[in-house]
């Protein structure tokens, strides 16, 4: 190795179903660049195998000391979690929570822009210029997991359970104001921000408050404030008008799944799970799940996973090489290499072959 050589610690934990086929797959790919980069760039990877198989063993979906000891890496690259023999919330909060919010990645970012070669239901529409960046508050809001079951104490049949949204004045500035600070790097510098603070008229309403606070901060940059009814339906009809879009926890998970819907497919989206002032580890993963329908056939898209790893070499630094990745990505789907969920016929394999194929260009 060269004196000037980087070595990146990665925390793999590839989850379940498709996700061990996907994060293998950008494994693969960053495992090419550094082949490829003389001996300047090194990722030496650690396989954390937590999930549903992890559960069934020994009732956790990670070990007890698991925090402690994905602490230390660079980053950690993400498949995905849930499976059918486990309760959906008992996975989620088992594994991909607990690692988000004691990880403080309170900045989950979604992009969602159009690939050449994939068909899309808004390429008719004012679309030409479909590039967005979904900002999700990942820290509290709709999944901060305050609340409880049985509240009537009547039980089975009257049973009543409480589901409170917790909204911070300090949880919704840190993530507006990285929403701002987001937009002031785009060509586009928009920020909209989106609550339904009509009819939730405590936190949401805090949300519209700390928002038009903030946006007092950046007279440069425009603003709107949407409810998210409305956004969905401005998703669909009016793509070109957006940049940044920043919701709360709930409503930019649903936003980024109709957003990546309309790019094309879920398996496309690639997210970044950040903790911006960098005392933990950020993490990285597609937007999509286990997928138990297909997982363990060899045809899942790997695009999400192979963007999501493009973005952890841009939280590294390595803006250059994030770029050979992503336009490898473009290249490969221009020349149609696509798996079945966006019409081609190519494998999880094909699609990898050729995105490593092409980062030469
Ligand atoms: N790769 C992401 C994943 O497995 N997501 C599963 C899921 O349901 N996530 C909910 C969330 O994003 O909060």
């Amino acid at each position: 190795m060269s004196p000037s050589s980087r070595t990146f610690r990665i925390a793999a934990i590839p989850g379940d179903g498709v996700g061990a086929e996907v994060v293998a797959a950008g494994r693969q790919v960053l495992d090419a660049l550094a082949a490829d980069s003389a001996g300047a760039l090194e990722f030496a990877w650690t396989e954390f195998p937590w999930g549903c198989d992890h559960y069934a063993r020994t009732g956790a979906m990670m070990d007890e000391d698991g925090l402690e000891r994905v602490r230390g890496f660079d980053a950690l690259y993400f498949g995905a979690v849930g499976w059918p023999t486990v309760p959906d919330h008992v996975s989620l909060w088992g594994l991909r929570l607990r690692l988000c919010q004691n990880l403080d990645q309170w900045a989950n970012v979604r992009p969602v822009h159009f690939l050449p070669g994939v068909t899309s239901p808004l390429r008719a529409a004012d679309s030409a210029e479909l590039d967005w960046m979904v900002v999700r508050e990942n820290s509290e809001g709709e999944y901060g997991g305050f609340g409880g079951r049985n509240f009537s104490g009547r039980g089975p049949g009257a049973e009543v359970a409480v589901q409170s949204a917790v909204f911070t004045e300090a949880g919704c500035e840190r993530i507006m104001r990285f929403a701002f600070d987001l937009a002031r790097t785009r060509d586009r510098r928009k920020v909209s921000s989106v609550t339904k603070s009509n009819a939730q008229q405590y936190g949401m309403v805090l949300w519209d408050e700390v928002f038009a606070r903030v946006a007092a901060d950046y007279p440069d940059v425009e603003t709107e404030s949407v409810l998210v009814d409305a956004m969905a339906a401005k998703f669909v009809l009016r793509p070109a008008d957006l940049s940044v879009v920043v919701a709360s926890n709930l409503h930019a998970d649903i936003l980024s799944d109709l957003g990546s819907a309309l790019a094309g497919s879920l398996g496309l989206a690639a997210s970044a799970n950040l903790n911006p002032e960098r005392r933990f580890p950020s993490m990285f993963e597609p937007v999509h799940g286990s997928a138990p329908d297909i997982a363990g056939q060899g045809v899942c898209n790997p695009v999400g996973a192979i963007g999501s790893a493009a973005l952890m070499l841009r939280h590294f630094g390595l803006d250059a090489e994030a770029g050979r990745v992503e336009r490898a990505v473009r290249a490969a789907c221009a020349r149609g290499v696509l798996t079945r969920d966006v019409g081609g016929t190519a494998t999880t394999k094909d699609v990898t072959a050729a995105v490593i194929d092409h980062l030469g260009d």
